[in-house]
């Protein structure tokens, strides 16, 4: 069967070559993705599967927000929004042929919680399409703002915590020369002048906002082999998230131990900037993961 429902309030999607999907209710968060019976994503031992806490794995999502909002309409709004912490509506099943298994999920103001609705009061409709191939996972979201009156602004990210065996053999191809905005340094804009860094070495806590690559495309290596693709349609930004060894001793959900060396986040997004929707229009961006290994 190429979907179910399980009891957990999460859905399977299988697909005939073997590969497989799972999706919490709880933040429409992807908690597992199989190739070849590999798993792809990285998902902490400690995370909060119960809809107390955003997941801490998978892919959460982000939005309206990426980060804290120091000012702004977003300003109320706790660091990086409500969907990740709200739950979903199962819509159904889009797809089921031999080259794509995809459901979809929505979420509309009506199902974020009285606070979220009071700290960011507009009328938006978020569709979230899963789509599960041979090696290739697609997440779509289309955002509608079904105002009558009132535009909105609002930023997009899939926060994609991929699984790798040590980040220490990890490198990432594709943002070469992009200015990013360094958030070990405060944010501060740097350019990646530099020739010779023709990719990014994880060997120290990296979280950098890599603003409008002009390529789409970003690539996970270890050991110099490409392990996972990260493709962006519609999407200008990518963050590259690795805690490192320190900062997930206070995290409180971040397992086991030693977990930090067992993920990096490639996050396909549309973050650095503000995108505005005006009233009755929609909006929709997708990134592909595809594993290469
Ligand atoms: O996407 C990177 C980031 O914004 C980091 O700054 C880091 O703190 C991470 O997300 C995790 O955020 P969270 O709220 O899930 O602890």
């Amino acid at each position: 069967m190429p979907f179910k429902q399980n009891n957990d309030d999460s859905v399977t999607l299988t697909h005939p070559s073997g590969s497989s999907a799972k999706v919490l209710l709880y933040g429409a968060t992807v908690i597992s993705w199989e190739v070849e019976g590999k798993e792809r994503l990285f998902l902490s031992s400690k995370a909060k599967l119960d809809g107390t806490k955003a997941v801490r794995g998978g892919i959460p999502l982000v939005f309206p927000v990426f980060g804290k909002a120091t000012e702004g309409p977003a300003a109320a709004l706790p660091q990086h929004g409500f969907a990740r912490t709200s739950t979903w509506e199962l819509l159904g099943i889009k797809n089921d042929n031999d080259d794509v298994v995809a459901v979809q999920f929505g979420l509309e103001v009506e199902n974020i919680d009285l606070e979220a609705q009071k700290q960011w009061p507009y009328k938006f409709g978020l569709i979230y399409t899963v789509e599960l191939g041979k090696d290739t996972l697609k997440n779509t979201m289309e955002i509608r703002n079904d105002a009558d009156a009132e535009d909105f602004d609002f930023q997009i990210l899939f926060h994609s915590y991929l699984a790798v065996g040590d980040v220490s053999d990890v490198e990432v191809k594709g943002l070469e020369k992009v200015d990013y905005r360094d958030k070990t340094q405060g944010g501060k804009v740097l350019t990646q002048a530099a020739e010779s860094e023709a990719r990014l070495d994880i060997t120290s806590e990296t979280d950098r906002l890599y603003v409008a690559p002009s390529g789409t495309s970003t690539t996970v290596l270890e050991k110099d082999q490409a392990v996972v693709e990260v493709q962006r349609q519609n999407l200008k930004d990518v963050v590259v998230w690795n805690p490192w060894e320190k900062a997930p001793q206070n995290m409180g959900d971040f397992g086991p131990e030693d977990g930090w060396k067992r993920m990096i986040c490639v996050e396909a997004g549309s973050v650095a900037e503000w995108h505005k929707l005006k009233k009755g229009d929609s909006w929709t961006g997708s990134q592909v993961l595809k594993a290469l290994l």
